[in-house]
């Protein structure tokens, strides 16, 4: 069902990185057509807050919420039905993302750059943060962690959560969010959340929202994260730089470089897992064993057909943004994933934490037999937010970094300025900016 690209020869050897990035498959994403689409509804949204936020539910969700901000007893409500096991789970996956990402926070530094003249570079969270949770085809409590725990970790003292309402729901639910989404935000002290779904709920966000009365219903955020459709990130794109947003997530994507000590049916069922997401999510194996290859082919065929969602597997497999890679050996393997900057990548190979050293571009690294991608989207304790597209070349993902600034404090004394003053004029003057220079020579002008 997969497609076979054969990379072997001297053909890969004639390809430079964008050359190599632009023969491997990968999803088409065409952001820039739903801007259009984005732009009214952010408008609305501006224009007429709260009132807009509703009616754009209607139209969009099929359901008008009772309330925009879901109330504390239905966020409680939400944490005392939960499944006991999920709770469970859901608590376990926390603890281990809080391990890794109070690992992440980082101290200021101070750089005594000469006598009495110092720069220190002071990490400030983000004041506000407005963490976006989908509600489409798959709703993802996990990605609630992923979003609320480095933003906790980082010191975001307001944080607040929007999520589509579901027509689904019943009873106290009615017109809200999915009730795992509202016990995950209650597990985590999250208790801002809204019933509020798509480029709307981004554009809230940015704009914040009032009733026509004039009492407010969400203050703006300054800052945006996690995943979403293409509207979703349409309007992140959109509204980027009023306010500042993660990397934009596209469909997913899993790689995998394997020899042939790998294990087909699990090489078949990693990719499988990521399949699940979406018909448009990628997965690409790359190898240097053509038995290998033959033998996922296989196991992807058997294990395919016995799943639950087979349908949207097959369709995400046989796409033309999945496919099997065919190279010489590792290193060549290694120079294919690096020019694809997978957002996961699993490497199983011999020497795997060797290989896996060597790879420059990748959202997240999966080292051996016993990392599939699965374990850290759930429980590794790592951040399954993470750059797709090939953006991994660029950006990281999500971590307590996403939501601090380094603020440079500068702090001269007057004998520290005047030793380099020299160096501030000589270079004002050579790009003809005098008065740059005399706002340090000012100072001294009582000196002469
Ligand atoms: N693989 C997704 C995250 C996820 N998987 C959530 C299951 N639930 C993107 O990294
Ligand atoms: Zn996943």
């Amino acid at each position: 069902m997969i497609t076979r690209t054969d990379l072997r020869g001297p053909a890969l050897a004639s390809l430079d990185a964008r050359g190599l990035r632009d023969t491997l498959p990968r999803a088409a994403f065409d952001v820039e057509a739903a801007l259009d689409v984005v732009r009214p509804i952010c408008e609305q949204v501006r224009h007429h807050g709260a009132e807009a936020l509703r009616e754009l539910s209607e139209r969009f969700d099929q359901v008008r919420p009772q309330s925009l901000r879901v109330p504390g007893e239905v966020l409680a409500a939400a944490l005392e039905q939960l499944d006991p096991d999920i709770r469970a789970a859901l608590t376990e996956a926390i603890r281990r993302a809080r391990l890794v990402h109070d690992d992440q926070r980082r101290t200021d530094t101070t750089t005594h750059v000469a006598p009495g003249g110092t720069v220190t570079e002071r990490w400030v969270p983000v004041d506000r943060v407005g963490l976006y949770v989908p509600g489409g085809v798959a709703v993802l409590a996990s990605s609630v962690v992923m979003n609320v725990v480095p933003a906790q970790a980082a010191g975001v003292t307001s944080l607040a959560v929007a999520s589509p309402p579901q027509r689904s729901n019943t009873g106290a639910f009615a017109g809200y969010p999915d009730p795992t989404i509202l016990a995950a935000c209650a597990l985590l002290g999250v208790d801002e959340v809204y019933a509020v779904g798509g480029a709307q709920a981004i554009a809230m966000f940015a704009y914040g929202a009032r009733e026509d009365d004039g009492t407010t219903v969400c203050e703006p955020v300054s800052l945006v994260t996690g995943p979403g459709n293409i509207y979703v990130v349409a309007a992140k794109r959109l509204l980027k730089g009023l306010i500042g947003i993660d990397s934009e997530a596209g469909p997913t994507e899993i790689a995998i470089l394997a020899d042939e000590t790998a294990d087909a049916e699990h090489v078949a069922a990693d990719l499988i897992s990521q399949a699940e997401h979406d018909t448009l999510a990628a997965a690409v194996l790359v190898t240097d064993s053509e038995e290998l290859a033959t033998a996922v082919e296989a196991a992807l065929e058997r294990r395919v057909a016995r799943t639950k969602h087979a349908e949207r597997i097959r369709i995400s497999l046989t796409g033309e943004q999945s496919g099997i890679v065919l190279v010489d050996d590792v290193e060549a393997g290694v120079r294919v994933v690096d020019a694809y900057a997978a957002e996961h990548l699993e490497i199983q190979t011999r020497d795997a934490a060797a290989v896996a050293a060597r790879i420059r571009n990748a959202g997240a690294i999966f080292v051996g037999a016993y990392a599939p991608v699965s374990l850290g989207d759930y429980a590794a304790g790592s951040n399954h937010v993470l750059p797709t597209g090939g953006c991994a070349c660029h950006s990281s993902g999500l971590s307590v970094q996403s939501f601090l600034r380094g603020i440079h404090v500068v702090d001269y004394t007057q004998d520290a300025l005047r030793e380099v003053a020299g160096v501030v004029t000589t270079l004002a003057q050579a790009e003809d900016l005098p008065a740059h220079g005399e706002a340090v020579t000012a100072r001294f002008e009582s000196d002469e």
